[in-house]
């Protein structure tokens, strides 16, 4: 096993690195992306394994049947997190390996991973924080029509109330939703995502059921959990940037915000949808038929806290000719636009930044607005970093050492903007580092490198990355290094 480096010892960090006491270090997975085992103990298909079985759909073809065989390596992982120093793991629940047709009773076997998983959390100190879905819909479901049919948002709350029965109370934070933008507009819109559909009526309306779906279940979560035990959603709130100061370039911002953030923002903190998006996109789906009595007040209850993923800003326009460019978007080349009413904007990368092996810019300074952003416009909603980090092309050297001081430098630049906004009043209550480890990603398949562990997918010798030494220390100094990276 491989030992945290002995060579950054732990120092006193002056006051000024230091983070609120109490704020959670962690680092993130999700099921489809390491688990593997995607037969096994009466698992069955999810979209993701449909999708990633289609030819052309994933990179390479590849697949998550064995990806970072997470299923049947938790216990090593579980003792790496530990020697990392982590104070909590977030991961997510594969829904069709607890409920493999999407409904009806549990297989015993498929919860008795995420007990057994748990169990090793627990006994290593570690905080367990369960996500319920993260993009991986049983495929039955989808063949029933997915999210766009409403039925689907019921067939989610059953399964909260399965996943409360059998472990609420020894998670610390249950997550209902892992960016729900993606699983409507990437997977219904552009169709770069499973189920590959690229529908924009279909879209929109999976957006509502997402979030009903949510709000049904945080009720079902409240219902059956201990009140010290949390609930929330994360969102991959788009902090979107106008590319000028022109009016068409403030309306095209104003646009991505309505269908990128405010349409989960507004029913889930609000209670209603914006006004605007509903103007932008009433030509695609008849809002007041979609949204039926009571759902907002369902969508609307309250979250203990709201998990927050960034990596880089959205600069966006509105082009001269108004025909649309998203091959900028960071979220994947499709001739079919995830942004349903708005497909004549046109994105942009930032001139003279840094980016990622994805293309993404680095700006830790648009973590910063957003914190603050989300601040001001819901005072007092306590917020949780639950993704954060970059991808870069990193290889063993010879001497069997990952060194990747460009995640070093994005990490740190992106923790100071957390400090940052902490000072300035956001109340952030932890950081959680995407990925834990290298894994599959998405349509990129394992040709993109997020982990913090280093995975050798031929063996599944797990190496921790220069950054996860460097992650170790701060999370020992519970601060930044007062001199950058190491
Ligand atoms: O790998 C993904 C994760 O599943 C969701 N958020 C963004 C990450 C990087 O693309």
């Amino acid at each position: 096993m491989t030992a945290v480096r002995p060579d950054i010892a732990p120092k006193q960090a002056p006051e000024a690195t230091r983070f609120p006491t109490g704020f959670v270090w962690g680092a993130a997975t999700a099921a489809y992306q390491v688990e593997g085992a995607a037969a096994e103990d009466g698992r069955t298909p999810s979209i993701w394994d449909t999708f990633s079985r289609t030819p052309g759909k994933v990179r390479n073809g590849d697949t998550g049947d064995i990806a970072a065989d997470h299923y049947h390596l938790y216990r090593d992982d579980v003792a790496l997190m530990k020697r990392l120093g982590l104070k909590a793991y977030r991961f997510s629940i594969s829904w069709s390996r607890v409920q493999p047709t999407g409904r009806g009773p549990a297989v015993e076997r498929g919860l008795d991973f995420y007990r057994k998983l748990v169990d090793e959390l627990l006994e290593a100190g570690i905080t367990p924080v369960a996500t319920l879905y993260h993009w991986d819909l049983p495929q039955e479901l989808e063949d029933a029509g997915g999210w766009p049919q409403r039925v689907t948002a019921d067939r989610f709350a059953d399964y909260a109330a399965i996943m409360a029965g059998a472990l609420g109370d020894r998670v610390g934070t249950w997550t209902t939703f892992n960016e729900p933008w993606c699983s409507a507009f990437l997977g219904y819109g552009s169709g770069v995502h499973a189920p590959g559909r690229t529908e924009p009526a279909s879209a929109l309306r999976a957006a509502h059921h997402l979030n009903l779906a949510h709000g049904r279940a945080i009720e079902v979560l409240r219902g059956q959990l201990p009140a010290a035990v949390q609930t929330s959603v994360t969102l991959n709130l788009h902090q979107v940037r106008p590319l000028t100061a022109s009016a068409a370039d403030a309306d095209a911002a104003r646009r991505i915000d309505a269908v990128g953030n405010r349409i989960f923002t507004g029913p889930m903190l609000r209670g209603e949808y914006p006004e605007d998006l509903i103007a932008d996109t009433r030509h695609l789906v008849d809002w007041s038929r979609l949204v039926q009595d009571g759902d907002l007040a369902a969508i609307s209850r309250p979250v203990d806290v709201l998990g927050v993923n960034y990596y880089t800003p959205t600069l966006v326009s509105t082009p001269p000719e108004g025909s649309g460019d998203t091959r900028n978007d960071g979220h994947g080349a499709s001739d079919h636009s995830p942004w349903p009413g708005s497909e004549h904007v046109s994105f942009h990368l930032a001139e003279g930044k840094e980016r990622t092996a994805m293309n993404w810019s680095i700006d830790p300074n648009g973590l910063y607005s957003l914190l603050m952003d989300v601040t001001r416009d819901h005072p007092g909603l306590p917020l949780m970093v639950t993704e954060n980090g970059a991808a870069f092309d990193d290889y063993v050297s010879p001497e069997g050492r990952v060194e990747d001081p460009e995640r070093i430098a994005y990490l740190h630049g992106h923790l100071d903007a957390v400090q940052r906004a902490v000072a300035d009043g956001a109340d952030v209550r932890g950081y959680f580092l995407w990925s834990l480890m290298d894994n599959f990603e998405w349509a990129y398949g394992y040709s993109k490198r997020f982990g913090a562990v280093y995975v050798d997918y031929a063996s599944q010798r797990r190496i921790p990355k220069a950054s996860a030494h460097w992650y170790a220390d701060v999370i020992r100094r519970h601060g930044l290094p007062p001199t950058g990276p190491a």
